[in-house]
């Protein structure tokens, strides 16, 4: 294996459990606020994480809705409605402290920063919720930490397609071979291995049944996984 140059970063499930803590909370908040009787449990979270992208969910979850509008406009204007309102609500969570980062993700990234690699934030997620977790996480040296962030808005197909992970590659100028990603979910291991990345998996609370990594998260760790080729 080459050496390793760079770690690309998932967000939602891989810094923080944002999932859990962030965004079903405020896709249950927007549900109130806008008088629907609609809740999202944990169990049907967990069911719909595997729709990537918060209105793409709200969409496929209202497919199977009898209290959803039955035009597709009408669904699509609701899901719109819905989306802005809960990424408003997300980031009130965030900024009340309700979201803190995983065991070793901090420390991680400042070791990898010390030791020269380049980063990037690869996720799904809006913009938005990049930019209120972001500071909350890292406080504003965050900008600093990573070479380039691309986020839901920025390619045609979200994860599992693998073109977040190809186009964070082609801003920093550098093969698939010589980076690792970080992913909690299977559609974020899947979007990564398809972009012919090796794969460290740190599954979240949602995907606790998926195959865990023994020991600590640390740059150490990850390095030497890579160097064995261990990953996939
Ligand atoms: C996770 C996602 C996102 C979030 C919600 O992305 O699929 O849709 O659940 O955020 P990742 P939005 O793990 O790649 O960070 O509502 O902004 O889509
Ligand atoms: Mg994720």
């Amino acid at each position: 294996m080459p050496p390793l140059e760079a770690l690309l970063w998932d967000v939602d499930g891989t810094l923080a459990e944002t999932e859990r803590d962030g965004h079903r909370v405020a896709f249950n908040m927007a549900f109130t606020r806008a008088g629907l009787g609609w809740r999202w449990d944990d169990a049907r979270y967990g069911a719909l994480l595997h729709v990537t992208g918060g209105r793409e969910r709200l969409l496929a979850d209202m497919a199977n809705r009898a209290d959803a509008p039955a035009a597709r406009p009408a669904r699509e204007d609701l899901a719109r409605t819905l989306h802005a309102s809960k990424n408003a609500a997300y980031a009130w969570l965030v900024a009340q402290g309700r979201i803190t980062a995983r065991e070793g993700v901090v420390a991680v990234i400042e070791a990898a920063h010390a030791a020269g690699l380049r980063q990037a934030i690869v996720t799904t997620t809006s913009r938005v919720n990049v930019e209120a977790l972001l500071p909350r996480l890292l406080g504003s040296r965050w900008a600093t930490r990573f070479a380039t962030v691309v986020c839901g808005e920025d390619v045609a197909r979200k994860k599992p397609a693998p073109d977040a992970y190809q186009l964070a590659l082609a801003l920093l100028h550098l093969p698939p071979s010589r980076a690792l990603a970080i992913e909690d979910s299977p559609p974020g291991v899947a979007a990564a291995r398809a972009a012919g990345l090796a794969v460290a998996r740190r599954p979240s609370h949602y995907f606790a049944g998926e195959p865990t990594p023994a020991g600590p998260l640390t740059l150490a760790a990850l390095r030497a996984g890579f160097e064995r080729g261990a990953l996939s």
